[in-house]
């Protein structure tokens, strides 16, 4: 069984978790409510003051927080505290717009570095790994937040940064790197890499990795464990709660556990924002209960999952679950009255063992106003073109058991989707909008 990191914290009662919630709730919102000009603004128009949160189920009555406020305060509008006691800045890469910024004081840089240690050590890292790190150490969170908690835990750290794949793979080799983290696809890209240079991964140390930053499926996860040969684990963050650290599933490997004694999740039907119900799928809704630079009230990831009811799990964590992210909610597209989320079509494609790992949907609309939907997909070996149109057909057939229509399937040679940015973009849409 894995090795906690802070057994004492990892395994407390749920009812000292909830008191320890209630204590730093109390406290969360008199900082915001003192310091953050935005939050006294809300508290006024919701003719709410921080008195009135006396019990857990209180925090209904506090104000939600999006994006589109973070942005509209960006970059330093909702820091709770004097830009003097901040020692880090941190961004989101901002796709679709301004930035989110993130201020971190010492105890923060601290809080991170523990949340990060605990998920860690859950994976299997302990002071013997060396851990290589191939994400780009910039204003992206990822790279310190690894780095940070690893070096908490002991490990020998080796900043490699992204990139540069066949570098990376060398490295691991003659550092006998034995952990190594990163976004998700990335490790897929690196495992083709190897692949295309003749290295045998399974010859490498490296016996353990912890991924995320973007859609994870199970079957991406298995993809990864076969190909290295390792055990993975999935790890779940945003920059507006520190980065990663929120949450990783242990060696059970049936959830994550979210750190509930920093932060205070809820989950909500995004449509109503009422609370879903035990064991329903909704949008997660975090409070940080320890931030000093942003602490955040309420905040709308916009990331769908489910909590399991199951208090304590196999492992012995108290510290409550939730299943793997779906997907955004502003993901989900419609197309001909279906509701589709990209993990729907990742869990089809992983699933053929003749398929590679790099994919992306393009959706356009035809000559008679009819949405199309488009799957390219690399394969994992050449093809010849009966091959080629063999495994086409099955996966029409395949994904349209899930997407009820008919949708187009184009394989491709392996490595050649190219990956721009950081996070893997698997949807084109460029229908016709009127
Ligand atoms: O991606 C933090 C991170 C870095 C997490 C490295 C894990 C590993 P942002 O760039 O702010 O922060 O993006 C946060 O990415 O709201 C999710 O939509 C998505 N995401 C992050 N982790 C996962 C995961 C980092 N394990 C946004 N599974 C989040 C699915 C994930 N989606």
């Amino acid at each position: 069984m894995d090795y906690m990191f802070n057994k004492k914290i990892e395994t407390i009662s749920r009812n000292k978790i909830l008191e320890i919630q209630l204590k730093n709730l109390k406290q969360i919102v008199h900082l915001v409510y003192e310091n953050v000009s935005f939050y006294k603004k809300k508290f006024k128009e919701l003719k709410i003051i921080p008195e009135d949160i006396k019990t857990l189920k209180d925090i209904r009555k506090l104000p939600l927080t999006t994006k589109d406020d973070l942005r509209d305060n960006a970059p330093f509008g909702m820091i709770a505290t004097s830009m003097d006691n901040c020692v880090e800045l941190h961004a989101s890469s901002g796709t679709t717009g301004i930035p989110v910024t993130a201020c971190y004081t010492p105890n923060d840089l601290e809080i991170w570095s523990e949340v990060m240690a605990r998920c860690l050590s859950m994976s299997g890292l302990t002071n013997k790994d060396v851990f290589q790190n191939p994400i780009p150490y910039g204003t992206f969170t990822g790279a310190f937040g690894f780095h940070y908690g690893a070096q908490k835990v002991g490990a020998l750290v080796i900043p490699s940064g992204m990139g540069q794949s066949e570098r990376q793979l060398k490295l691991m080799e003659y550092y006998s790197a034995t952990f190594i983290s990163g976004v998700a696809s990335y490790a897929m890209r690196l495992a083709q890499v190897a692949q295309s240079l003749g290295i045998d991964l399974h010859r490498l140390k490296v016996c353990n990795g912890l991924f995320g930053a973007e859609m994870f499926t199970p079957g991406l996860k298995k993809r990864i464990q076969d190909a290295w040969n390792m055990d993975v684990h999935d790890s779940y963050g945003l920059t507006e709660m520190c980065g990663p650290g929120v949450s990783t599933d242990c060696d059970v490997h049936d959830g994550l556990h979210l750190w509930e004694d920093h932060f205070l999740a809820e989950i909500l039907d995004p449509n109503t924002l009422e609370p879903v119900g035990p064991e329903e799928e909704g949008e997660l809704v975090l409070t940080t209960l320890t931030k000093e630079g942003m602490p955040l009230l309420r905040y709308r990831t916009r990331d769908i999952t489910k909590f399991y009811d199951q208090k304590v799990c196999d492992c012995g964590r108290t510290h409550i679950k939730h299943t793997p992210i779906k997907g955004r909610s502003d993901d989900m597209i419609i197309i001909r009255g279906t509701n589709i989320y990209p993990g729907q079509i990742e869990s089809v494609l992983m699933k053929n063992k003749a398929v590679g790992s790099n994919w992306r949907m393009f959706l356009t609309t035809d000559d008679n106003n009819v949405d199309q939907l488009t799957v390219e997909v690399e394969s994992k070996s050449l093809l010849s073109q009966i091959e080629q149109i063999a495994l086409e057909k099955k996966l029409i057939d395949d994904i349209k058991s899930v997407i009820v229509f008919n949708p187009n399937v184009t394989v491709l040679p392996p490595n050649s989707i190219a990956q721009e940015g950081l996070k893997a973009k698997r949807v084109v849409d460029n229908r016709k909008k009127d």
